[in-house]
């Protein structure tokens, strides 16, 4: 434990610090611990959580932070306890220092697959990243992560901290509840937001109660090919609420997954033409649904052909599910927000931004209910409504807007509070609430070690603000987020690190122990990165050549210390080129980058790594190429010209 190491250290300050700290490369001595915290003006709290973070040079972190890069489309790796920011993930956004989205077939096709109604889409607001999980434990393969205004999923491989695979489906038309995975992530859920006629039809929003629907996917996860298949995902289709974060069952709940929503008023706008603005028109009810989705059954449905197709996606329609009993509603206090299932899948808490407790619904009584019909109506739609009271476990008085919630192994709950920024922490026993910490300031979600899994540690919760408003020094009005990192291990919980994100609104995050991880140091030789295989056509040393075929120019070539071979290419003006580029390298630390300018050509080659570009040489000149990276010392030298001879 950490803790008699800061007694120790702040004995040394408390005795008059006689110790001096070392000075790097010698010198004259440096202020002692007790003079450095005068002049820094830094309190004893201050120094304890400094050492519970400081991180010396060459040691790594314990956990793994995967946050979403909100509206960067992007994916932040932060490592915990140091907050040091170790990568940015290209996902939905070009990224050029990865060379993503700036030629390469890998990058091309992820932006192809990721194309709304043909529309190729070069950002994303990312919320929820999930990492893939074996027995309700994160195993470290994979991560996925939704977009929710163009809604589309991400699979990112933690080999190579890459994007592997980006899916859409014009079934719905935004998401929201996306991405969370089945314990054995056998689906990758993605629930739709703002309700619209499925498969992107047209209606006009005056029809919006007959015609407007929501839908949760199941995007079907392929382990081995560590891809999602959409000819074998379905969705289910929902009442036109607006459904929001969602969860799956795990233990106890396993094969369940539970869903709310907010404006089962069905209000949808209209604010100048005579209707209330949609915020107060979704806000009239005091109860709105938790929808509580049994996926075996629904999936067993599935395989026997109960489903329609819309938008190349097999569908369960709302009667069916009615019918077959996959959807049940479970009343929930006014506009909830977050769904999250305990670590033993026994409960499932939900937090209501306009309520100020916490509901805690025991799995057990919503089954027993469901198994018994005890039904205390059933919606517009025909959907049965299970009793509130029945299905309720307990409330717990957790203060105001209460949000997301997370846990730790010892039966603790953790939960945002939006409108006091604070954490609270209660005991899931009791339900009674033990500690409450300062967040700076309008706390969204947060992430506690592990704390989605069915084997929480604790420890470590990162707090996920938005909008640091006096925290940093400025940098105009757009203010920066703030992940801020709180220590769980003693009695109250303390804040310890302020880490600003300079990117988006990060909304969701989770934290991995580091270990669970097998990063690759190099790629095996030719290793085409997107199918993590050899590459059929990876360039061998000796081998590099230039051919010209029907389909024009193909150029096979290598990358290595300090050079390209070949240097020169001479094309004609018109021809389509193909360049096929192998690093040879096998050293952890010989990255080539590729630039041809003038024509938006980048590539990141890391070692083993082969990549294939195609292009149209229309415009006739000299174009240096070069390597991007200080790979060498003679990294300027690793140039060469791209000739395009004029017709
Ligand atoms: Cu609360 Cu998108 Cu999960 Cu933001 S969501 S905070
Ligand atoms: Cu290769 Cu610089």
């Amino acid at each position: 434990m950490c803790i008699p190491r800061v007694l120790l250290a702040l004995a040394l300050v408390a005795c008059g610090g006689a110790k001096k700290a070392a000075t790097p490369g010698g010198g004259s001595p440096a202020a002692s611990l007790d003079e450095l915290m005068k002049a820094r003006n830094l309190s004893e709290t201050d120094v304890a959580a400094a050492l519970k973070t400081y991180t010396p040079t060459g040691r790594h972190d314990e956990y793994y932070l995967f946050g979403s890069g909100g509206h960067s489309g992007q994916v932040v790796v932060i490592g915990v306890p140091s907050m040091r920011i170790l990568k940015y993930i290209a996902v939905f956004t070009p990224e050029p220092w990865q060379g993503y989205g700036y030629g390469d077939h890998a990058s091309k096709q992820n932006f192809a697959d990721g194309r709304r109604d043909g529309r190729s889409i070069t950002w994303a607001d990312t919320h929820h990243p999930a990492l893939s999980e074996t027995k309700g434990d994160y195993d470290g393969e994979v991560l996925f992560i939704g977009d929710k205004a163009n809604p589309r999923m991400a699979v990112i491989d933690l080999r190579d901290f890459s994007t592997a695979q980006i899916v859409s489906s014009d079934l719905i038309d935004s998401s929201h509840g996306a991405a969370f995975v089945t314990p054995d992530t056998e689906y990758v859920i993605e629930g739709s937001q703002y309700p619209a006629p499925l498969g992107g039809k047209y209606a006009d929003v005056s029809q919006y109660n007959d015609a407007y629907r929501g839908a949760v996917i199941f995007w079907k996860f392929d382990r081995a090919k560590r891809r999602l298949i959409k000819e074998h995902s379905f969705a289910i289709e929902l009442p036109p609420y607006m459904q929001d974060l969602a969860d799956a069952g795990k233990l106890d709940s396993h094969g369940y997954v539970f869903m709310n929503s907010f404006d089962t008023e069905r209000a949808h706008g209209g604010n100048a033409e005579g209707n209330p603005p949609l915020e107060s028109g979704a806000s009239q009810n005091d109860m709105d649904y938790l929808h509580v989705i049994d996926w075996k059954k629904a999936e067993a449905l599935v395989a026997a052909g109960k489903t329609e197709t819309i938008a190349d996606m097999r569908v369960l329609r709302l009667e069916t599910a009615i019918a077959e009993g996959v959807l049940h509603f479970v009343p929930e206090p006014k506009s909830p927000h977050g769904v999250d299932v305990t670590p033993d899948g026994k409960d499932i808490v939900v937090g209501g931004k306009l309520d100020t407790h916490g509901t805690v619904y025991s799995f057990a009584s919503i089954k027993r209910l469901i198994d018994e019909k005890k039904y205390e109506g059933k919606d517009p739609y025909g959907v049965p409504i299970l009793p509130f009271k029945e299905a309720i476990r307990g409330q717990v008085e957790l203060g105001l807007g209460p949000l997301h919630t997370v846990y730790d192994g010892q039966g603790n709950a953790y939960t945002s509070l939006f409108l006091e920024s604070k954490v609270a922490k209660w005991s899931l026993k009791d339900l009674k609430v033990l500690d409450k910490v300062s967040t700076h300031y309008n706390i969204g979600h947060l992430t506690a070690a592990e704390g989605d899994t069915v084997s929480p540690d604790g420890k470590y919760l990162v707090a996920m603000n938005k909008w640091a408003l006096d925290r940093f020094t400025p940098v105009g009005p757009l203010l920066p987020q703030n992940f801020q990192l709180v220590d769980l291990t003693g009695d109250k919980m303390q804040v310890l690190y302020d880490l600003p994100i300079p990117l988006g609104e990060p909304h969701y995050a989770q934290m991995i122990k580091a270990d669970k991880v097998k990063a690759l140091e190099v790629y095996p030789p030719g290793t085409n990165s997107s199918e993590m295989a050899k590459d059929a056509l990876a360039v061998e040393g000796g081998k590099e050549r230039i051919e010209r075929t029907a389909d024009g120019v193909h150029v096979y070539m290598t990358a290595i210390r300090s050079h390209f071979t070949p240097d020169i290419i001479r094309v004609k003006q018109g021809e389509t080129v193909h360049l096929h580029i192998s690093n040879l390298e096998q050293a952890h630390d010989a990255t080539h980058g590729f630039a041809l300018g003038s024509y938006n050509i980048n590539l990141s080659l890391e070692p083993g790594e082969h990549e294939n570009v195609t292009f149209v040489a229309d415009t006739p000149g000299v174009y240096p190429m070069y390597c991007t990276e200080f790979c060498s010392a003679l990294h300027l030298e690793m140039a060469g010209y791209f000739l395009v001879e004029p017709k």
